[in-house]
């Protein structure tokens, strides 16, 4: 257990560069806002979930395997809900500095969560991320969602930092949708490669991006792991229009507040809107839905 003093977060805020960066590209890199003792910590919780995978051949609630995870050689592609299974991954989603940041980019003092991801990339492997955006997944009333990534360990090209289009987030809402299903990635190919720039950050660092910002991963081609906690966040007055799995009651959208206080007074924008229907073929995590896409949105 870490000390008080040792959580802490090092970065109280974003400077006004900072925040005009996020508002005019839709994405951001912030360095050195956890101290390395709790970078340390969620190391080794990681490292102790993928020793406990040992125990599973198919995924579950929990562990999203990479597929060629065996209980020999353990491969695992995600926690899902990590906050829900460790605390230390819940002070992160909880931390001030992180919660401040959010609350300055979404512009409310509110602030809500609507989930956490842990993705893993490990040595030599790990799978891509399809390009798609996030807004595809989850619309809400407005578009003050975004999704700050906890770099557990160094986040490079090498090993398959995250990848985005500057600028997407104030374009279409593009097409997710192969067959007739919702798949999860992009399928109208309307943007150019050669914009994409990559999002490097140091451990203890994190990247940012606005939920309609255009994005993905490569594989990880170093022998270093990159391990990404994803936690969504989106302005207090931001309600979701679509929840895979269905509405939720009051009291568990009152409990999704990391900040503030919920109030039945949303918000309504006229961001475009893309439902995620018809459902995916395959559901359980982006992964899995990106399986059934034809073809490759990297070229
Ligand atoms: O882990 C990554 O590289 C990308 C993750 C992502 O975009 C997602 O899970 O929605």
């Amino acid at each position: 257990m870490l000390t008080p003093e040792l959580t802490r977060p090092m970065t109280k805020a974003l400077t006004p560069a900072q925040i005009d960066e996020y508002h005019e590209r839709g994405f951001i890199a912030v360095e050195g806002v956890l101290p390395d003792e709790q970078v340390a910590e969620l190391r080794a919780v990681t490292d102790d979930f993928v020793e406990r995978s040992r125990a599973v051949t198919e995924h579950t609630e929990v562990f999203d395997l990479e597929p060629d995870h065996t209980p020999e050689a353990p491969k695992l592609r995600r926690l899902k809900e990590p906050h829900l299974v460790h605390e230390a991954y819940d002070r992160v989603l909880r931390d001030d500095g992180i919660v401040e940041m959010t609350s300055q980019l979404v512009g409310t003092y509110a602030v809500r969560t609507h989930g956490t991801k842990l993705n893993m990339k490990s040595g030599d492997f790990g799978s891509p991320v399809h390009w798609h955006q996030d807004w595809a997944f989850y619309p809400h009333t407005n578009d003050d969602v975004l999704a700050v990534g906890v770099a557990i360990d160094d986040m490079t090209r090498e090993n398959g930092c995250l990848l985005a289009i500057p600028g997407s987030h104030r374009g279409p809402v593009l097409d997710h949708n192969q067959d007739g299903a919702f798949v999860g990635a992009v399928t109208e190919l309307s943007f150019d490669l050669a914009d994409a720039e990559p999002i490097e950050v140091a451990a203890g660092g994190v990247s940012i991006h606005h939920v309609r910002t255009l994005h993905g991963s490569l594989p990880n081609t170093s022998e270093t792991p990159r391990r990404l906690l994803l936690l969504m966040y989106c302005a207090g007055d931001a309600y979701p229009i679509w929840i895979a799995g269905g509405q939720m009651s009051w009291d568990q959208y009152r409990a999704t507040f990391v900040r503030g206080e919920a109030t039945n007074e949303v918000r309504m924008t006229s961001a475009p809107v893309r439902l995620p229907q018809p459902p995916p073929i395959r559901s359980g995590s982006i992964y899995e839905m990106q399986r059934e896409l034809k073809g490759s949105t990297f070229r």
